[in-house]
């Protein structure tokens, strides 16, 4: 699963970059910081996965991931740029907005922006549909198809719905419908995070962003959130380790790194949960799509088997159940499924 970021030339994207993928990309305070692309791979930390790392200790443990592309910024007006292949491909939007001072860019003004790159979604999302139609009204005149009229009509209730500035991912949409529209790849269909990038000043009342910048109606939208982050200062905190990272933390009146926070909500916002597998070689977060049924994931993904088990996070002790050597084969893999948290598990079939 994939992430794209996207939102103005120097607001802060390729900073996020680099703090959600341990990367070390230039950004762009002297170039126009237009033309480049980058990929990386960012680890959602969990502190389940730390705390059976604890229980079990094995050899080696693996986190969550999913993939995250830093895209050229976007201007107004300039949606070409939007369709990138990798943008296109990205299954959810992570949408960095500026909070912070720029004399060469003006004001910060986090909900015109929010707004612009809203419509410039929609636009884009027009134009594709507004070509299919053409298209399909030639070749409905000529011949008419069952397949091609019943596109036609959902195309248009699209159009309808993207005329009045209404993002597909507003829409309810049937399954069948889904399906039909999946290979446009629209922009606006995608879940997305609008992450307002704040100044040091502003971190204090960070957590109230939302009514600061007058964006309430857009955190209730669906498929839509609204989160910060202070990128320069979450650098900061990346190059501090132990003691120091939480005094410096403890100062600015946070108990972790916003960028936890951060990843934690692009895995969310991608529709994924983590399914845990536990033993002596590994400890290992596996994504899954939210609401898979665990004996499902467990055996279509790990190929083994799964159990319940208490919540372990909370109660801080196992139950005899884990800690004993598994009761029943694991096929692929000497791993033991181990819940703790979500998604909810159901005992194999004996
Ligand atoms: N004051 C402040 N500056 C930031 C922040 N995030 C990024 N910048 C600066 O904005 C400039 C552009 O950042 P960059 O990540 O390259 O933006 P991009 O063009 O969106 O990729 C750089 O000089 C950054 O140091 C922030 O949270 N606060
Ligand atoms: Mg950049």
């Amino acid at each position: 699963m994939k992430i794209g970021l996207v939102g103005l030339p120097k607001s802060g994207k390729t900073t996020l970059f680099n703090l959600l993928t341990g990367s070390t990309i230039a950004t762009s305070r002297y170039d126009a910081g237009r033309a480049e692309m980058h990929t990386g791979i960012a680890r959602v930390p969990d502190p389940r996965v730390d705390r059976l790392s604890g229980l079990f200790k094995p050899k080696k443990t693996t986190y969550a991931t999913f993939e995250v592309v830093d895209l050229a910024g976007i201007e107004k007006g300039e949606r070409t740029a939007l369709d990138a292949k990798e943008f296109r491909n990205a299954d959810a939007l992570l949408h960095v907005v500026r909070a912070f001072a720029d004399e060469a860019r003006g004001a910060p003004d986090p909900r015109r922006d929010i707004l612009d790159l809203e419509l410039e979604l929609i636009f884009a999302d027009l134009e594709v549909v507004d070509r299919r139609v053409e298209r399909l009204d030639v070749s409905i005149k000529k011949q008419r198809k069952d397949a091609e009229v019943q596109e036609h009509a959902v195309l248009s209730r699209l159009k309808t719905a993207l005329e009045a500035e209404t993002p597909l991912r507003a829409m309810a949409l049937t399954v069948d419908e889904v399906r039909l529209l999946r290979g446009f790849t629209f922009l606006s269909q995608k879940p997305i995070l609008h992450l307002v990038n704040v100044e040091e000043a502003g971190i204090a009342q960070a957590e109230k962003v939302a009514e600061r910048y007058g964006l309430a109606d857009v955190a209730a939208r669906p498929h839509t959130r609204v989160g910060w982050v202070s990128a320069v200062i979450e650098a900061e905190i990346a190059q501090l380790a132990g003691d120091e990272q939480q005094a410096f933390l403890a100062d600015l009146g946070l108990t972790e790194p916003a960028i936890n926070r951060v990843l934690r909500e692009c895995f969310a916002l991608l529709g994924l949960v983590s399914f845990f597998t536990t033993g002596e070689d590994e400890v290992r977060a596996w994504p899954i799509p939210a609401g898979t049924r665990a004996p499902h994931a467990s055996r279509r993904q790990m190929g083994c088997r799964s159990q319940r088990s208490p919540d372990l996070c909370s109660s801080g002790t196992p139950a005899r159940r884990c800690t004993r050597p598994s009761t029943w084969d694991s096929t692929a893999r000497t791993a033991r499924a181990v819940r703790c948290g979500r998604p909810s598990v159901r005992r194999p079939a004996a």
